[in-house]
């Protein structure tokens, strides 16, 4: 069947999605047609600088405002109109053209938070071109819009209702096994029950699975097809992300990963990652990877592994990727991870308050932090740092122990990345709050019993970090390394 692979804005624009790519390498070994449309990066490269601002951090509010919380679907439409004048009736128009030109008779889009709103409107566009056209939507927002406890039951939420007026089959986890199952089930024209990991209207009546296993054995799956390079520029030229294990297997409160990746970490084998490596750079003469693993030093038997393969075979790479701070980290390793053509490591490591780090379950020490940015550095890597300002126990001693931290330790540090606590859903602070003594006043700004963490407090923090970046002249989020995920 042919098939087309959206993605809509906003997202990434620096180099192309990991899951789409694997989603079409395995559904043309399926024996299918794939084309991809970018359209969040081609929106992107047809902006002025003015506009380009929309990709960054501080402006992901305008595309995720209130979520898709509302009944009304005129509601979505209204607030982009509102928030992003760029994004015309038109170029929608020309997109949901594009889509049908392509004679694609399936149309899977990838949904994060930031791309959700677009998404349900250009669904809508399609649908009110061709209404035979067969829509999918997965990706990561799937699974943040609905709710699903440890047993993998599916509660459906008002987002995912939303979503199932426009769209025919809503897939939540991992995508390259039930995509298969989909497309053949919609080509069948078969029922959806017992599709594991599906959410489908059928005749009028919801079909809600439960979630299905994702997949064990990394190393059997196709690797990712890049080919969207040809037709689409994306900003760092020569990038591309590659990925050694999925799911993570720390518990940081603020984080929803836990959520979204329950499952136990996976790994590949560092032969197959080898092989990939090579492979990519055969097709594409990419030099550069970013490593999509949530973090890259959990498994250092592993990843040692992959350093020296890479050494060993003379493969000529660069590469980048997060980690955590890790005790077991020495100089040797950092040396052989920069023989390996290590450029960058982004460190989460939030806060120097060891109090604040242990309420985050970060459990490291402060002097472990320390070490491993010196050995880092020393090694000729860079070290990207990213901070969290206002955690819901953060005082202001806390937070001056942290600008104090960075200060005495400026000359190992390449990159600071700052972020403002906030409570996400699905998170352990969010799921906890009450318990934890968080309480929200009338414009949903949550703040602490005592008032010493409230909206007026950590904003002035954060005005107060970004002024000592300033005397500090450190970067902010300007390369793939500072990009908090
Ligand atoms: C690496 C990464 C990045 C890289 C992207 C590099 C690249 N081009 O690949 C960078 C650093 C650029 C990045 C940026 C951002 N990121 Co990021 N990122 C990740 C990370 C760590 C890995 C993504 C990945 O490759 N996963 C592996 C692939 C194989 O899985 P996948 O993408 O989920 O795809 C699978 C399924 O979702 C599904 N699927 C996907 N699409 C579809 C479509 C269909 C039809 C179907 C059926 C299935 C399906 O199948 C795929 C294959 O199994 C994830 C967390 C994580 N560990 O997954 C966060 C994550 C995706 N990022 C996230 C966010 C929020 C962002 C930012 C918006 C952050 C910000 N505030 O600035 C920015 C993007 C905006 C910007 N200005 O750049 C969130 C998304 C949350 C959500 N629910 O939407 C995540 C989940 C992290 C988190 N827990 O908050 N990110
Ligand atoms: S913040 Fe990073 S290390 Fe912590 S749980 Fe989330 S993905 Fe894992």
């Amino acid at each position: 069947m042919k098939i087309a692979l959206v993605q809509c804005p906003m997202f990434n624009v620096r180099m192309p999605q990991l899951g789409p790519a694997y989603l079409k390498s395995n559904l043309e070994i399926g024996g299918h047609n794939v084309i991809q449309f970018d359209f969040n990066i081609s929106l992107y490269n047809s902006l002025e600088e003015e506009n380009r601002a929309y990709w960054n951090y501080e402006f992901e509010m305008k595309w995720t405002k209130n979520s898709i919380d509302s009944e009304r679907l005129e509601d979505i439409e209204t607030q982009i109109n509102e928030d992003i004048q760029f994004l015309s009736e038109p170029t929608l128009e020309g997109w949901a053209e594009d889509v049908i030109k392509s004679q694609a008779e399936i149309i899977g889009f990838t949904i994060y938070y930031s791309s959700a709103k677009v998404s349900i409107l250009l669904a809508k566009k399609i649908k009110q071109l061709d209404k035979r056209r067969k829509i999918i939507f997965g990706g990561p927002a799937i699974l943040s819009f609905l709710d699903v406890p440890r047993d993998n039951t599916v509660g459906l939420t008002m987002p995912i209702n939303n979503i199932l007026k426009m769209v025919d089959v809503v897939v939540a986890g991992e995508g390259e096994e039930v995509i298969l199952d989909v497309v053949e089930r919609l080509k069948e024209n078969k029922t959806f029950k017992g599709c594991l990991g599906v959410i489908v209207n059928e005749n009028d009546s919801l079909v809600v699975n439960r979630l299905r296993l994702p997949n064990e054995k990394l190393d059997l799956l196709v690797f990712p097809d890049f080919s969207i390079l040809n037709s689409h520029r994306f900003t760092d030229k020569g990038f591309l992300p590659i990925i050694a294990s999925r799911g993570c297997p720390n518990r940081c409160t603020f984080c929803d990963f836990p959520y979204l990746d329950r499952y136990k970490l996976r790994f590949r084998s560092a032969k197959n990652v080898i092989e990939e490596i090579k492979w990519q750079i055969g097709k594409h003469k990419i030099q550069f990877f970013h490593f999509n693993d949530s973090v890259i030093n959990t498994n250092l038997g592993f990843l040692n592994e992959i350093c020296e393969l890479i050494i060993r075979e003379g493969i000529s790479i660069r590469w980048g990727a997060s980690a955590i701070i890790n005790a077991e980290m020495n100089k040797v390793l950092f040396d052989k991870m920069k023989q390996s053509g290590c450029e960058y490591l982004s460190f989460g490591i939030e806060s120097a308050s060891e109090k604040v780090l242990r309420d985050m379950r970060k459990f490291f020490r402060i002097e472990t932090a320390r070490r491993n940015m010196i050995d880092c550095h020393d090694a000729g890597i860079s070290v990207c740092t990213n901070w969290i300002i206002g955690y819901f126990t953060e005082t202001e001693d806390d937070f001056k122990q942290t600008l104090r931290f960075i200060e005495e330790n400026i000359n190992y540090i390449n990159e600071i990345d700052v972020a403002l606590f906030s409570i996400k859903p699905h998170t352990y602070v969010y799921n906890n709050y009450k318990k934890l003594g968080i309480l929200f006043d009338k414009k949903s700004n949550w703040y602490v019993l005592n008032k010493k963490n409230n909206y007026k407090v950590r904003s002035r923090r954060l005005r107060k970090f970004r002024q000592f970046q300033e005397k500090l002249g450190t970067n902010m989020n300007n390369r793939i390394g500072g990009v908090r995920d």
